[in-house]
């Protein structure tokens, strides 16, 4: 499988253009998520449902409807949007629809002769450049395309349900697949909004190897424990466990299936559990709840599950049928786990690990084996996709669950990278960009934040605690160029104004939205911009007192942003020639003291929308910051600023809206 392709799949480089007419054969639950995850997100494009059943096609249409309807109705989505959405498909039984279609989707079954025998009607009917994938969560690419007399342009993209939503898509990157079309599809699905993970061509790709063993694994338990014992014990590590799963996905065909296939394949060992003939529906026990499991019961189940997944993570990677961190993010987003087995293997430290492999592979001889120590499979970043162009380290931040916003972990993993580069003749600097069209980085992942609330001295060592990254690149000895391929909010336009330049695509906005959380940015968006950019005073009273938005073309004006950019090509093309032009001379933040503004009268009274309290600190703090002596001493000025309003009722009721998903009521915080 291993392949030179770009980590950030935007960096692909593809020559076909994005799709005009797709047709997705097979209108029942996948075929039609994936049409209209497609229409949201390209509404200009003709959709074709095609279906052997009429009834199944309208049945569809109808589903389609109910789906903008309901994003509608949720404010997700304009009227506009959703007219936009709904034109253009249209469904019927004639194969024929497949003519002119640049890109066929078959989502109809997982039937392999039927899956040939839809292939030969389609490649009939398209053109030699159409691309053809198929949907499938087990069968191998080889079986499905090798009678094609132009199997180059097919391969398996395989979608996790719902498929509208749920935005991990397995792209098989197959012997005889083309890498254009690989590029292609990797490329398309990160700006449509879905997170493509490239996989080897074996049965069950990567993530169903995990699933369907896992749910196997489970089944050859019960025998020893029941299944709501077993869902209970489960719920450790996966929001729903394996037997409630397989209610509601009318899982157990698939694993009787699946994992025949891949007994037949690799070995007596995956046979399926003979259970899942007989039963129909399983005593499962919903997520949030938990029946009581006496020890030792538990500590088995709790190492049986933990086993397979550990065993198949540790297959998976020996021979490298995806990537480590792939692994991790795509158990998490699209299998429901709570942390990816490589977050828990690390958790779990190498002699936990390896005493629990130990006893699964004793305990089910044939079972993978590590070939390596268990510290060897955990990957050095999971958070970040590195790359390399010119001569320069391409960082990207990928979390898009979260659009891209910052914790612990993401910015001790740039700056490892950075620090492991810096030393490097041939790496002129670093380029610092966030995964997808829509967002460099929404801020801080403020999950910490409430443990904070109350304690002033932890609230502002925990501020200097994490600058470590930016204080990093205020003395950095290579150029750090911020690349904004969309928003920057937060604690993100606080990592992007310690960047030595900003490039920025036009659609590209920025704001301080911490006001509004009854918080203030304390890691230096009171102080640096102020430095940097003095003639802006005014703009960054806004941002902070009032979270004003600012706009790329705005800031570039204002001479925030350096250049702007057309396209996530031309921004990463501009960062890298703008780090080389920096070489040797890196901007630095003045030590000296810079005049602000007065901020408007008045700006500090707060109401229910904002808080006075927290306005009037930011206020003192940005004074008392520019007046400070050094840059240094005005950052502490920032933290400082941080533990006080950490300490405030604003602050208390902020945060904790924003966990609630409710607006703040500042009214009565002060
Ligand atoms: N953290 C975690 N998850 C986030 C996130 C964030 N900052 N921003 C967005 N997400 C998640 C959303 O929860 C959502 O997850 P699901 O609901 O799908 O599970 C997913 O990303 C997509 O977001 P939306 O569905 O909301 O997307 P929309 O396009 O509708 O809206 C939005 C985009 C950016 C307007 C909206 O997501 C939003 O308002 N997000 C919150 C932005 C925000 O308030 N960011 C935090 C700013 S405060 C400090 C260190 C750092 C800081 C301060 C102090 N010290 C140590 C002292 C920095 C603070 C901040 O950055």
């Amino acid at each position: 499988m291993t392949r030179s392709r770009p980590a950030n799949p935007l960096l692909e480089t593809s020559t076909r253009p994005a799709p005009r007419r797709v047709a997705v054969i097979g209108a029942g639950t996948i075929g039609p998520d994936i049409g209209y995850y497609l229409k949201a997100a390209l509404p200009g494009l003709e959709l074709a449902l095609l279906d052997v059943r009429q009834a199944a096609v309208d049945a569809a249409l109808a589903r389609l409807k109910g789906y903008a309807d309901k994003a509608v109705a949720r404010g997700k989505m304009s009227d506009k949007a959703a007219q936009a959405t709904l034109a253009g498909i249209t469904g019927g039984t004639d194969y024929d629809v497949l003519r002119g279609c640049d890109w066929v989707i078959e989502a109809a079954t997982e039937d392999l002769a039927l899956k040939l025998r839809i292939f030969a009607e389609v490649e009939a009917r398209v053109d030699a450049g159409t691309a053809i994938t198929s949907n499938t969560s087990s069968l191998p690419a080889q079986r499905i395309f090798s009678r094609m007399a132009h199997p180059e342009r097919a391969t398996v993209t395989h979608f996790f349900a719902p498929a509208w939503r749920n935005p991990v898509v397995e792209v098989v990157a197959w012997a005889r697949a083309e890498a254009s079309l690989v590029a292609w599809l990797r490329r398309l699905f990160v700006q449509t909004g879905k997170l493509p993970l490239v996989t080897a061509d074996v049965p069950c790709f990567m993530l169903d190897r995990i699933f369907d063993n896992w749910c196997n694994e489970a089944g050859l338990l019960l025998g020893e424990a029941s299944a709501a014992q077993i869902d209970s014990v489960a719920a450790e590590f996966v929001q729903a466990g394996p037997f409630f799963v397989l209610n509601l996905a009318h899982g157990n065909p698939i694993i009787i299936e699946t994992n025949t296939l891949q007994a037949d394949e690799e070995g007596e060992h995956y046979r399926p559990a003979p259970i899942f003939r007989s039963v129909d529906r399983w005593n499962a026990v919903a997520p949030g709840r938990e029946i009581e499991v006496p020890e030792p019961l538990r500590s088995r189940i709790r190492d049986r599950l933990l086993g397979v997944l550990l065993s198949q993570t540790v297959d998976i990677l020996d021979r490298d049928i995806g990537g480590a961190a792939d692994l991790d993010i795509g158990c998490r987003l699209a299998l429901g786990f709570r942390h990816g087995p490589l977050e828990l293997m690390r958790s779990m430290g190498p002699a936990e690990c390896t005493r629990v492999l130990e006893r699964f592979v004793r305990e089910r001889p044939g079972m993978p084996a590590p070939r390596r120590d268990p510290a060897a499979y955990l990957p050095a970043e999971r958070h970040v996709l590195v790359d390399q162009r010119d001569g320069v380290v391409l960082i990207t931040l990928r979390r898009p669950e979260a659009l891209n916003a910052l914790h612990d972990e993401l910015t001790d993993e740039v700056l490892a990278v950075i620090r492991r580069h810096e030393d490097d003749p041939k790496v002129a600097g670093f380029v610092i960009v966030g995964y997808g069209t829509k967002s460099f980085c929404a801020g801080a992942d403020i999950g910490r934040f409430p443990s904070l609330l109350g304690d002033k001295e932890a609230a502002a060592q925990y501020a200097r605690d994490c600058s470590r990254l930016l204080v990093h690149l205020d003395r950095a000895r290579k150029p750090v160029v911020a690349a904004l391929n969309g928003m920057a909010l937060g604690g993100g336009f606080e990592l992007a104004t310690r960047c030595h330049a900003l490039i920025a695509e036009r659609s590209a906005w920025m704001q301080l939205p911490e006001v509004t959380l009854g918080i203030l940015p304390g890691i230096g968006a009171m102080v640096v911009p102020y430095r940097r950019w003095p003639d802006a005073a005014l703009v960054f009273h806004g941002m902070l007192t009032r979270g004003d938005r600012l706009k790329a073309a705005r800031a570039h004006e204002l001479g925030i942003v350096d250049e702007l950019a057309d396209g996530y090509d031309d921004l990463i093309a501009r960062a890298v020639a703008r780090v080389h032009a920096l070489a040797g001379h890196i901007p630095t933040i003045s030590d000296a003291p810079v005049a602000v503004p007065p901020f408007a009268p008045g700006a500090g009274t707060g109401g229910p929308v904002l808080s006075g309290t927290v306005i009037g600190i930011i206020e003192h703090a940005v004074r008392d910051a520019a007046m400070a002596p050094t840059l240094a001493a005005a950052l502490e000025v920032g933290y400082r600023a941080f533990g006080t309003v950490a300490c405030t009722a604003a602050a208390r009721e902020g945060i904790t809206a924003f966990g609630e998903r409710r607006p703040p009521d500042f009214g009565a915080t002060g």
